[in-house]
């Protein structure tokens, strides 16, 4: 029975799993199928381990696991168990990983089997109690430990406030941001999006996003379980997978580099899509060429919408009206969107501003950096989003660019201060600054331009050598180019829009 008076987001999203529990609730093909009872039951069983450990209010939960239905179970136990979950992306490497650990401070770490080896001696440099592993073949510790607990729990009250998630974000000084998002937080943002993209029972989400970051966690799959919908599981996006997948789904999610894979592929059309109703870009810009192209070989107008780890989504193009391409829509229902110039006034239509947000589904700020969440929200309780946008003349927000140094590759954000301050040290190297060019593939490349010191030579391939295995590959430069010196403007900044010029092409 859904619980009343429970603002705990599992009690939440539970309320709309279908009577029948016999029916599916993830179809993992034939590694895994599981029924709304057995998510309910595994669930329980994961909560009551977590439970039995006597953990602290408010204990951490650190989570680098493959993509995996046990991975979600882990997530939803979390959250049953009052806990709070933090992803971790699985191309972290351990220096990228002794950070998050060193930060947050877990309770619990769960890691890949794979990767204990590393992982052990950060969790006992940072005295974590507890750490298990999951492996993406229903092997490791934590299962072995959960089979021994009991197939139900009581779901702990939470309040709206309290927190649930700390999603990371990376940080314009190199040093990423936990961003605290509450049981309320993530609860109004599913309910709108359930409501705006009319989720119905009897709706099959094709998901293949991973599931460290709010589009592949929250967004997709809070809107299948909301609705009682059966997920199709895939532990990453293959096109041609996708397109075998396809026509058992009705819904579909992605970033603009899977919308750009699938078009590649020649056996993709309209047949491939006809029992499709729904599908929405975002987490990057989607092309209006990929749009169009989109439009014309399937029929379908994809849904693009806008948001981000600190706030889940902001806004979105309309479900029955108009989908225009290049816009990220209007702002979704209980959201407030401004555009606003450097004084803080409203922009005209039309006019370049900041795009700042009010709503319930924001976060309350960044763990234990009290002074840039300060710094990140206004008087009136606005949070800049570093993101600058337009409005058009029917309301709807177009974002042409950014106030943050921010590169977004294949939908992954890519900080370059953190990229620099890594080539900075390398051998030989004077300088350097990192910037995106445009990617056919990934929409933008991360790529750097150094300056050698005087009699160094440097290579190419080594510095990208040296690079991999210490950062996480996706944010690896993909060129790098060496020049003179860098281009300065009178208040001695690198002018990045001149290297970007240079580099592109
Ligand atoms: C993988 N690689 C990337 C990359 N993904 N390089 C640049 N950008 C990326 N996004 C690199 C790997 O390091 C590897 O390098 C090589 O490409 C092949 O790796 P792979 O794992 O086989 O790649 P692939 O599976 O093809 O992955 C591409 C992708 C994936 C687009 C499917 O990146 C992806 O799933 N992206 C989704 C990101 C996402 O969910 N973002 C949501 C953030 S939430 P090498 O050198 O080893 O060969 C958010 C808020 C919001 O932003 O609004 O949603
Ligand atoms: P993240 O910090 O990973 O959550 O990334 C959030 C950022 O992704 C936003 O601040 C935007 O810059 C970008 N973003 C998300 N959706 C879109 C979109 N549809 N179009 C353009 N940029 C987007």
């Amino acid at each position: 029975m859904p619980e009343r008076d429970n603002d705990n987001l599992y009690a939440i999203l539970s309320a709309g799993f279908p009577t029948d529990r016999s029916r599916c609730c993830i179809d993992a093909g034939e590694a895994a199928w599981y029924s709304w009872a057995d998510v309910e039951r595994a669930s329980a069983m994961i909560a009551n381990l977590l439970k039995g450990l006597k953990l602290p209010a408010g204990a951490r939960i650190a989570v680098q696991v493959d993509k995996s239905p046990e991975a979600v179970l882990l997530y939803l136990a979390t959250l049953r168990a009052g806990h709070v979950f933090l992803p971790l992306n699985t191309a972290y490497q351990a220096a990228e990983i002794d950070y998050f650990v060193g930060d947050a401070e877990p309770s619990v770490v769960v890691c890949s089997p794979a990767n204990l080896d590393w992982i052990e001696p950060i969790r006992r440099r940072h005295r974590v109690p507890h750490l298990f592993t999951l492996g993406a073949g229903r092997d490791g510790t934590l299962l072995e430990a959960a089979a021994r607990e009991r197939d139900r729990f009581a779901t702990v009250r939470s309040r709206a406030e309290d927190l649930a998630c700390i999603v990371y974000t990376s940080g314009t000084t190199g040093r990423s941001k936990g961003a605290m998002l509450s049981h309320g937080n993530i609860a109004s943002n599913a309910r709108t999006l359930h409501t705006c993209w009319r989720w119905r029972a009897g709706d099959v989400l094709l998901h293949m996003l991973p599931i460290f970051h709010v589009h592949g966690l929250f967004v997709a799959i809070h809107g299948a379980l909301l609705s009682g919908s059966t997920m199709i599981w895939r532990a990453r996006f293959d096109a041609k997978e996708a397109i075998g997948l396809l026509p058992r789904a009705t819904v579909f999610m992605g970033v603009p580099t899977m919308y750009v894979r699938l078009l590649d592929e020649p056996g993709f059309g309209a047949h491939t899509c006809r029992n499709v109703r729904l599908f929405v870009s975002g987490s990057a810009p989607l092309l209006p060429d990929t749009f169009r192209q989109f439009e014309e070989r399937t029929g379908q107008r994809i849904l693009e919408r806008y948001g981000m780890s600190e706030t889940a989504m902001l806004t979105s193009n309309s479900y029955d009206g108009n989908r225009v391409a290049g816009t990220v829509g209007l702002p979704l229902p209980g959201v407030e969107v401004r555009v606003v110039d450097d004084a803080g006034l409203a922009c005209a239509t039309g006019e370049i501003g900041a795009i700042q947000v009010r709503g319930p589904n924001v976060f309350s700020g960044y763990w234990r950096m009290p002074e840039k969440t300060k710094e990140e929200f206004t008087a009136d309780g606005f949070f800049r989003t570093g993101d600058m946008g337009r409005w058009d003349a029917n309301g709807y927000l177009s974002i042409v660019g950014r106030s943050k140094d921010l590169i977004i590759t294949g939908g992954y954000n890519v900080y370059p201060k953190e990229i620099e301050s890594y080539l900075d040290e390398m051998d030989g190297v004077l300088e350097s600054a990192v910037i995106g060019v445009p990617h056919r593939d990934f929409g933008e490349a991360v790529t750097a331009v150094v300056v050698a010191k005087p009699g160094a030579r440097l290579d190419e391939a080594a510095i990208i050598a040296a690079l991999k295995g210490r950062i996480a590959g996706f944010k690896v430069p993909r060129r790098v180019h060496f020049v003179e010196e860098l281009p300065r403007n009178t208040m001695g900044k690198v002018q990045k829009n001149l290297l970007r010029e240079r580099c592109a092409g």
